[in-house]
């Protein structure tokens, strides 16, 4: 489909063509669907290896299947697999779909006029909602940044989003942060953090600690493709299998990591594959099938929380959008390309034949929940960006849980001078409280 940038793992495999990876590295390894996480290896340890005397230097082979529910048109393809779920959960997953589309066009636009600093986007990854439902609220959460739905999904607002992004006197992290790097402690919902990967380990860790409380709480942690390539990745997972974490890894694979495509990103049969080398139940999903997505982190939870074991889980999807605002991905990826997944395979129209087939959900509907976002997401930026911006002296506060006497010093220098030149550093947009 797209000639110029060939994807190392072709979204949508053949079914006929996808072969189980039998290559005698990785044993007979994983998963073929749901309730049959499998996790059979050859080798336990080095003596309970058979012997061989065929000089082989093996390489695995072939391309993990792609666990899927729904076809392009939103038809569940095995009736049996078709999630149960309640018509107000099933429609709030399609309204905060479209509360991403939305926020994210207004908030990329308001990068592009100034008003704030900077803006990534979600498009192409809206499915992503239902691995939010799938989880309990009790479980913990950790983001890269792409993950605007799983945000909304588990209850964090519209305005939450914009006093982030706006890094104004509501904002949590007290304008700390630049904007998209949410989060949230009464969600659960660790805060998004710059440098790549560093949520992996923690995850683990974190998982590591649930496992000790025993309250069948669990952690989902989610990165991309590139950050997959990075140290932390696999000694999280390492980190994790061998203290039997209930962690579940989950990869966004959009094709990019910035420029970089994942033909160029790594070389083995996508990031799934690597689960099986760490002893870890493993999955690849479609990612932009949400009911696919649904079942599979239910799975990997049930798992997880049960087994207190990591699950290691691949979204296939696609990044529509630049990486960033800082980004225009036209220099190294044809328009078109971004353009035929929107047509083709898109998340969105995907779910919501789904849900009109159900009768839950039609025109009338659509048109009037798109017009009340737009209003929402508007009136909630024109809201946060009047709001004063975070107290100054939050500069020096919460690294100590009490201000050592070098930063109380600091702050007294500062007041000076911001009382001497106001007007230079506005002091009067910012809160006093
Ligand atoms: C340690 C580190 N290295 C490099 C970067 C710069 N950087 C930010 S995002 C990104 C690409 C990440 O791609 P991927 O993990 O696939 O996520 P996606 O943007 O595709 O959702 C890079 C290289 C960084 N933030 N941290
Ligand atoms: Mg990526």
């Amino acid at each position: 489909m797209f000639s110029t940038v060939t994807r190392a793992q072709p979204k949508f495999v053949c079914a006929k063509m996808a072969t189980r990876i039998t290559g005698s590295l990785f044993g007979s390894v994983y998963v073929t669907g749901l309730q049959k996480f499998k996790n059979t290896f050859a080798t336990k340890s080095f003596g309970d290896a058979p012997r061989t005397d065929k000089l082989t230097l093996a390489t695995a082979s072939g391309t993990m299947s792609m666990y899927s529910v729904m076809d392009a048109n939103g038809v569940i393809n095995n009736k049996e697999n078709e999630p149960t779920v309640s018509k107000e959960d099933a429609v709030s997953m399609y309204k905060n779909m479209l509360a991403i589309n939305h926020l994210d066009q207004v908030l990329y636009e308001a990068q592009r006029q100034g008003r704030i600093s900077f803006y990534m986007t979600s498009h192409g990854e809206e499915a992503l909602v239902s691995t939010a439902l799938a989880l309990d609220p009790n479980d913990y959460v950790y983001t890269q940044y792409r993950e605007l739905g799983v945000f909304l999904q588990r209850g964090y607002t519209i305005d939450d989003v914009m006093n982030q992004c706006f890094s104004n006197k509501y904002d949590p992290a007290k304008g700390r942060q630049m904007p998209v790097h949410y989060g949230s402690k009464k969600l659960k919902l660790m805060t998004v953090s710059s440098p790549l990967a560093t949520q992996i380990p923690q995850a683990a860790g974190t998982g590591y600690a649930l496992k000790r409380e025993g309250n069948g709480n669990v952690v989902m942690c989610y990165f991309g493709d590139g950050a997959a390539s990075e140290g932390d990745f696999h000694a999280a997972l390492n980190m994790a299998a061998t203290l039997s974490c209930p962690t579940i890894f989950f990869c966004r694979n959009n094709g990019y990591a910035i420029s970089t495509p994942s033909t160029e990103q790594y070389k083995g049969d996508g990031i799934v594959s690597r689960g099986a080398g760490y002893g870890i139940a493993s999955i690849r999903v479609d990612g932009n099938d949400l009911w696919a997505l649904y079942n599979a982190t239910k799975a990997a939870r049930d798992y997880a929380s049960t087994q207190n074991k990591p699950v290691l889980i691949e979204a296939m999807t696609y990044r529509v959008g630049h990486h960033s605002t800082s980004d225009d991905s036209t220099s190294y990826r044809p328009k078109k390309e971004a353009e035929d997944w929107t047509r083709k395979d898109n998340p969105i129209t995907r779910y919501r034949r789904w849900l009109e087939d159900k009768g839950w959900w039609n025109n009338e509907l659509d048109n009037q929940e798109r017009v009340a976002l737009r209003r929402a997401v508007l009136e909630s930026l024109s809201r946060a960006e009047k709001c004063k911006k975070p107290n100054i002296n939050y500069m020096f506060t919460d690294v100590y849980d009490e201000l050592t006497q070098n930063l109380k010093e600091e702050i007294a220098e500062m007041q000076q001078l911001v009382n001497k030149y106001p007007d230079y550093y506005k002091i009067n947009e910012h809160s006093r409280e």
